[in-house]
């Protein structure tokens, strides 16, 4: 039975990749402080760099609901500086991928506590107390989950794929590798089937929240209780507002569209929000006997924010 503070009044959670599930956490957390809001978070991006645990999902969504994020990037610290890196340049060393001096400061913490045992999960929950996040960060597993893909140059893993070719690339196949056989963490298999609305942020639906949905059972806990799954469509009017999410529903064979968000999530979700500028698409939707509602997917002011918050925890 679920007991709850007498000031919550909603108990949500997120599945949620980079920075479009960030700004739509922070917008919760700041509009809805009613709300008790857990993320479960892709960990398919995850890498390791010069020895070091990289988490970019996760980080991503700890620095930015604690404001601390680097808003035009996407991705790292406000204010970053690079010495590592420029040194690590003279030396010759493998800098494609950067990571600033005090984002280093994450991915040692986070490093030495899995050294010490700690699971991914602990230390996600370390991270998001250290930086005082009221959400509860966690990674969809503690197991390994990689994406992979297959495109027109060879084999690629996803940080290849994203960063060193800029996603420029033709994708043939997605693969998210050790999904199948991952268990869910503890804590994003209770969020899962506890809270009384799962909402699927607005995040890559092949690259971020493709992973969340192979791992284990997710698919049947979503499917057992889609009427309460609300998905909120990253694409607008045919485009993504960042990253590849309509270039890859294309290549992956779907509409790029919300339809082809609404193939994708069909028999997950009982409802999906869509954005005003794509209002002539919502009988569609509803043809595929998905609940389809119009309002503000861009969370570009205040004012937006608090109306997409309404729609989704009304
Ligand atoms: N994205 C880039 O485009 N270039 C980078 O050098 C880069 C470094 C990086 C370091 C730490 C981190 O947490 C994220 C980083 N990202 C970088 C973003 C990341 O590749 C993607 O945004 C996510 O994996 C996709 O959600």
């Amino acid at each position: 039975m679920l007991v709850r503070p007498s000031r919550v009044t909603w108990v949500i959670s997120v599945l949620s990749g980079g920075v479009g599930a960030a700004r739509l956490l922070r917008a919760l957390q700041r509009h809805r402080p009613d709300v008790e809001l857990s993320a479960v978070v892709n960990v398919a991006d995850d890498v390791t760099m010069h020895g070091l645990t990289i988490c970019p999902d996760l980080d991503t969504i700890t620095y930015t609901v604690a404001g601390l994020n680097n808003a035009e990037a996407g991705w790292g610290l406000a204010g970053e500086t690079w010495r590592v890196m420029e040194e690590l340049e003279r030396l010759g060393g493998l800098t494609w991928f950067r990571l600033g001096d005090r984002d280093l400061a994450t991915h040692l913490y986070r490093t030495q506590r899995l050294g010490d045992g700690a699971t991914k999960s602990e230390v996600a929950r370390e991270l998001a107390a250290r930086h005082g996040l009221r959400i509860e960060l966690l990674p969809v597993s503690d197991d390994p989950v990689a994406t992979v893909l297959e495109t027109e140059v060879g084999r690629l893993s996803f940080q290849e794929y994203f960063v060193a070719h800029r996603h420029d690339v033709v994708v043939r196949e997605v693969l998210y590798e050790g999904a199948p056989d991952a268990r869910l963490g503890l804590g994003a298999e209770r969020a899962l089937r506890d809270a009384e609305r799962v909402v699927i942020a607005p995040s890559n639906p092949i690259l971020s929240v493709g992973p969340i949905l192979a791992i284990g059972p997710v698919r049947d806990v979503l499917a057992e209780r889609r009427d309460d799954v609300v998905a909120v469509s990253p694409i607008i009017n045919g485009a993504a507002l960042k990253g590849p999410a309509d270039r890859l529903l294309g290549e992956m064979g779907l509409p790029v569209s919300v339809l082809g968000v609404a193939q994708y999530y069909a028999g997950l979700i009982g409802t999906l929000v869509i954005d005003e500028a794509d209002a002539h698409l919502a009988e569609s939707v509803r043809d595929l006997g998905i609940n389809c509602v119009v309002s503000t997917t861009v969370l570009a002011n205040e004012d937006n924010a608090r109306r997409l918050c309404e729609v989704l925890v009304p």
